[in-house]
């Protein structure tokens, strides 16, 4: 497969976007259960209409297309195309997504599909989600029907968006379903089953012959130290396998990061959920290419002192806790307090583009990547005539692209850039205040779509830039 221009995009994935919960033979995935029954859905919103995507998907693509963007990334619900995560497939499943890749390509945008954003089947939460290693394997059997079914148009395939941060917010924060906090054993063992799951979609993608290229996507997770960290090779060391390498290697070396097994004893886990049966699987599942989610970088020193914390802010101007955690014998994020940081606790801090490409380019050589996700999320009010102007959005977003150029003037082989999101969506635990779109979706009016400053922004620099 060749893809021989620059991919200029936006993303969305399913269950933020599309609604239609309960249309059309879906099933009920675990995040339809949470925000119907938890206590733990603090903003009391669900994903049942969501930017209603699913009605309205071609309004959407044309917008992309009238926008200069010739590329999309949106994923496939799982419980959608299998009710019950394994078995019986719904025909009226594949039915949505082939309109939606059909129109994609009339429309001259190359889709760029990702198996798994989070949404699992309700059936496989019950069985314990990605605890269980034949969720794994179920995951492989519903990749398999997507590469038959859609395989012939569908040349750019993601596994699974973000094992790392999905393993985190649902083992380790706890906002995320099915709420563990802090349970570290939880989180290396759930993580090891993603990236399992990963390469063998991976292994059959390549044994079918398939004309494509199918990678996994990765939160950015580029290290930095504290310059005052005492013990930096150690810190490192830790801070990179947890972050970082435990993605990147297995998928792109194929093998787990060296080290490993020291610093899940550090993290006091037992290792007994890694198999060497697994090994030949990573090998033969390597990835074609890298997506990067790039938000932030984690800033990190010596652990201090006290108990294991975690510090999260999903309630945005209303705290002003910030983002990060402190792992008893591991490390601890550091605050710096010269960098800016959005309303939710994170920094914002555009650099770490260029850092984390140019990583990219030492440790992995020529990988291909792309960035799958980039933008900024923030409270919006419309004028008048229902505009948005989101100047904050084209600076920060701005700033971040620039990077990006540069690392690859500089050599890095990255060839696609998607602002997240094409519209705006749910965003999980956040609700819907927290927005992330180009285009505004008019929630409370029928949901009608007004494309915002940075829309006509981004359609200009993708202009400008088209060809480079
Ligand atoms: C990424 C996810 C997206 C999206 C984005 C913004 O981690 O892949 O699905 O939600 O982050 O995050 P949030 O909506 O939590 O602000």
């Amino acid at each position: 497969m060749s893809v021989n221009k620059f991919l200029w995009g936006s993303a969305t994935a399913a269950y933020q976007c599309e609604g239609a919960w309960n249309e059309d033979g879906k099933g009920l995935n675990e995040w339809d259960v949470f925000n119907h029954e938890s206590p733990l859905n603090i903003h009391n919103e669900d994903g049942d209409v969501a930017s209603d995507f699913y009605h309205r998907y071609k309004e959407d693509i044309d917008l992309m297309a009238d926008g200069n963007q010739n590329t999309y990334r949106f994923s496939i619900s799982w419980a959608r195309i299998i009710p019950q995560g394994s078995g019986a497939i719904n025909p009226k499943g594949i039915e949505f997504y082939n309109k939606v890749i059909n129109y994609c390509l009339e429309k001259g945008i190359t889709p760029n599909v990702t198996l798994f954003h989070y949404d699992l089947p309700n059936e496989m939460a019950k069985i314990g989600g990605w605890e269980n290693r034949e969720v794994a394997d179920a995951f492989h059997e519903y990749a398999k029907v997507c590469f038959k079914n859609f395989g012939d148009r569908v040349k750019i395939w993601s596994t699974i968006n973000e094992p790392r941060y999905y393993a985190y917010c649902s083992y380790v924060v706890g906002n995320y379903p099915p709420n563990y906090k802090a349970d570290f054993g939880r989180f290396w063992k759930v993580l090891y089953h993603l990236m399992l799951g990963s390469a063998k979609a991976i292994q059959s993608y390549k044994e079918l012959g398939m004309d494509g290229i199918i990678g996994i996507v990765h939160d950015n997770g580029n290290v930095e130290l504290d310059p005052d960290t005492k013990e930096k090779e150690l810190v490192r060391l830790r801070a990179d396998i947890f972050y970082s390498r435990m993605v990147l290697d297995t998928a792109l070396l194929g093998k787990l990061p060296d080290k490993l097994n020291e610093v899940l004893k550090d993290n006091s886990v037992d290792a007994f959920f890694l198999h060497e049966e697994d090994f030949p699987v990573f090998q033969k599942g390597r990835a074609d290419y890298v997506g990067l989610n790039v938000y932030n970088r984690q800033y990190v020193t010596d652990y201090s002192q006290g108990k294991t914390e975690v510090f999260h802010n999903n309630v945005g101007k209303g705290s002003a806790s910030k983002e990060g955690i402190r792992i008893k014998n591991m490390f601890e994020t550091s605050f710096d307090p010269n960098t800016r940081r959005n309303l939710w606790g994170r920094e914002v801090y555009p650099k770490c583009m260029y850092d984390c490409l140019m990583e990219m380019k030492e440790r992995y050589g020529n990988v291909l990547v792309y960035i799958t996700e980039n933008g900024h999320g923030q409270y919006e009010t419309p004028d008048n005539n229902g505009y948005i102007k989101d100047p904050e959005r084209i600076k920060i977003c701005g700033e971040f692209i620039d990077y990006m150029l540069k690392a690859r003037e500089e050599g890095v082989n990255v060839q696609g850039y998607y602002l997240w999101s094409t519209m705006d969506l749910y965003s999980w635990i956040n609700g819907y205040e927290k927005k992330y779109g180009i285009v505004r979706v008019d929630f409370k009016n029928n949901n009608r779509r007004i494309p915002k400053e940075s829309y006509y922004w981004y359609k200009d620099l993708i202009a400008a830039k088209r060809d480079i």
